[in-house]
């Protein structure tokens, strides 16, 4: 009797790892996903820029909002702009006239990346 409960959680645990690592797969993608569309929209949500590299361009504008209740920023890795300080619900927006990619981040929270890539 005893072994089948062994089993039995055995198989849970299982399913339960299976599913969790699922759910990551799925929420990585998502992040990771190029957009293109006209109006070229980013939220910062989790504290994480999503989608975290949006594809326009040249001479394309980018408006991100903050979604999250904590103070996020838009900041580019050499300090080309920054959008200050963003509270829940602010947005920040930014035209890209020359092609190339460019890298941002938080300062708040430096681990948080985000790429655009103007073509
Ligand atoms: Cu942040």
């Amino acid at each position: 009797m005893k072994k089948i409960f062994f089993t039995l959680a055995l198989v849970t645990v299982m399913i339960a790892l299976f599913m969790l690592t699922g759910c990551q797969d799925n929420e990585n993608s998502e992040v990771e996903s190029d957009t293109k569309s006209d109006n070229n929209s980013a939220k910062i949500i989790d504290f994480t820029y999503v989608p975290a590299k949006i594809t326009i361009p040249k001479g394309g504008e980018i408006t991100w909002i903050n979604k999250d209740s904590a103070v996020h920023t838009v900041t580019e890795d050499n300090e080309d702009f920054d959008s200050g300080d963003l509270d829940k619900g602010n947005k920040f927006s930014k035209k890209f006239t020359d092609s190339g990619t460019i890298k941002y981040f938080c300062t708040i929270h430096p681990y948080m990346k985000g790429t655009i890539v103007v073509k």
